[in-house]
């Protein structure tokens, strides 16, 4: 607490989990921090509850609260992403002073952050769209940030986040990501890779759990192994945890006891849509949204669990030896993450040519490495393959991910093939698989959908041996006229 004569160098406006944690964190780092939230019991709780961690400002209204900031004001919201958003932003817009700074860190469409941005600029203050990944955890030990806005922001913000961002290797997690959308953008495409991540983990558990019959016990010691080499990430770490949990209630393993109905709140999807928008393929993201969104049709599933499943084998009828699955399994896994990357760095690239936002994804595999979800060390082969060639194509063509690939591929096509024949579904392993041979493939069927485009609707086909758009006559003489 202050005197009252200190002004705050950074406030945060909503003091549910993430911005109190927020607040916390930034107190803890020596910083005075104004707090306000809109029904007043949050901003007591956490005056009364954590007050002695550093310096607070609680302030009862908005325009004590932006009173309280030391200019250029800098306030960041952390509240429900949509109308409240736009409601505090509006607030804050009318008590602040030209030059100040309102940065929504909560979990915004990227678009809405373009509207905004537009919006404040107008009125002569700056916007920043940061995302800001983690959970409740990063944002009070050391979230990884992604600022958008003017560059401008960078100077007035930069410390003052890096000084509360998680640190790897010393680099802290956070760097200005591009203009207005661009930080909102990269943190739906980081979620929508969370998304596929722990999709394929669970394609793994599904397969091993069920096909190969080990026990949640046991396969939380084969994550862990894996958790020590390429696979090493918060994600696998966390699924040993949990299959290790035991419900209290019941003596049985706690993954037994939970509903099989995934939740989502709407990044993987928005992944998705922005990427048909932009005509970009992420079959890893979209088949894990689909996942979850098959997972949670209740009524459904319990309509058509009897459907026929055919002659169904096991891994003892096809010879499978068990131990020997692991590990391909294991591999199916990393060949699909790495997949789901290279589709996701694709995205990120199609984004910032579309809005001309120049974002460069080598400072998002390193500011990925520390404080988010889908922290791995593997984004620290991406920061490798981003320095040796800023202009890559695509991740896979990265010659260390080539050669992953080539150690990789034939165990990938051996555990489809197998989920296949004991009926275990692996909708991410199994379409990654096509999209990678679909990248490699000579010849591609869409010869013959243009045919057929070209029958129905006229729609004309480019020709292999010379330049030109062509029209064949289908229902005349079938005689070919360029067009
Ligand atoms: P919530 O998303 O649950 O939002 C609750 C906060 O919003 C409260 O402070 C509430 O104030 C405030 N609020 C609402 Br609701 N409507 C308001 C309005 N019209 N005017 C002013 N304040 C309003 O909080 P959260 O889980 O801490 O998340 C905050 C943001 O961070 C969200 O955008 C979220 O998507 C994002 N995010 C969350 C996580 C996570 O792990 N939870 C991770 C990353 C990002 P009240 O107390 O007066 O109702």
């Amino acid at each position: 607490m202050t005197d009252g004569s200190k002004k705050a160098q950074i406030g945060v406006v909503g003091l549910a989990v993430m911005g109190s944690n927020l607040a916390r964190n930034f107190a803890r780092n020596g910083h005075t921090v104004a707090v306000y939230n809109r029904s007043q019991e949050k901003t007591e709780a956490l005056i009364s509850q954590h007050g002695g961690e550093g310096d607070f400002i609680p302030a009862a209204s908005i325009e004590e609260f932006v009173a309280s900031l030391e200019r250029p004001r800098r306030a960041i919201i952390m509240v429900q992403a949509g109308t409240a958003t736009d409601a505090v932003i509006g607030q804050l817009a009318d008590a602040m002073e030209e030059g100040d700074i309102i940065i929504d860190g909560g979990n915004a469409l990227f678009s809405d952050t373009i509207r905004r941005e537009a919006e404040i600029a107008e009125r002569g203050l700056n916007f920043v769209g940061a995302g800001i990944s983690g959970g409740e955890e990063g944002a009070l030990n050391g979230p990884s940030i992604m600022p958008g806005g003017p560059q401008s922001t960078w100077e007035a913000l930069g410390p003052l986040l890096e000084s509360v961002a998680a640190k790897v290797d010393g680099t802290p997690c956070v760097t200005h990501i591009g203009p207005d959308g661009a930080g909102h953008f990269v943190k739906m495409v980081h979620n929508g890779i969370e998304y596929a991540d722990m999709q394929v983990i669970g394609e793994a558990y599904q397969l091993l759990r069920y096909a190969a019959g080990y026990s949640p016990a046991e396969l939380a010691q084969v994550f862990r192994d894996w958790n020590q080499g390429d696979l090493d990430s918060y994600l696998i770490e966390i699924t040993s945890e949990v299959l290790d949990q035991v419900d209290a209630e019941t003596g049985k393993p706690l993954v037994d006891i939970i509903v099989d109905q995934a939740g989502q709140k709407g990044t993987g999807r928005w992944t998705v849509k922005a990427a048909l928008d932009l005509g970009i393929p992420v079959t890893g993201i979209g088949e894990a949204v689909f996942a979850r969104a098959l997972s949670g049709s209740a009524a459904q599933r319990e309509a058509t669990g009897a459907l026929p499943a055919g002659t169904l084998q096991t891994l003892k009828d096809l010879g499978v030896d068990r131990e020997a699955f692991v590990e391909d399994v294991r591999k199916a896994l990393y060949a699909s993450k790495l997949i789901a990357y290279a589709q996701g760095f694709d995205e990120i690239k199609a984004g910032s040519e579309e809005y001309g936002w120049n974002v460069d994804p080598r400072d998002l595999a390193t500011i990925w490495r520390g404080g988010c979800i889908i922290r791995a060390k593997f984004l620290n082969r991406i920061v490798d393959a981003y320095d040796a060639d800023p202009e890559l194509p695509s991740l896979l063509l990265d010659p260390y991910f080539t050669g992953e690939l080539e150690e990789l591929i034939d165990a990938w096509r051996r555990v489809v093939v197998i989920a296949t024949q004991v009926g275990q579904p692996v909708p991410v392993f199994a379409s990654s698989l096509s999209y990678y041979d679909s990248l490699r493939s000579e010849r591609l069927p869409a010869a013959l959908i243009q045919g057929q485009r070209d029958f129905f609707g006229a729609h004309t086909y480019r020709r292999v041996d010379k330049p030109g758009s062509f029209h064949t006559l289908w229902s005349e003489d079938r005689s070919e006229v360029e067009v």
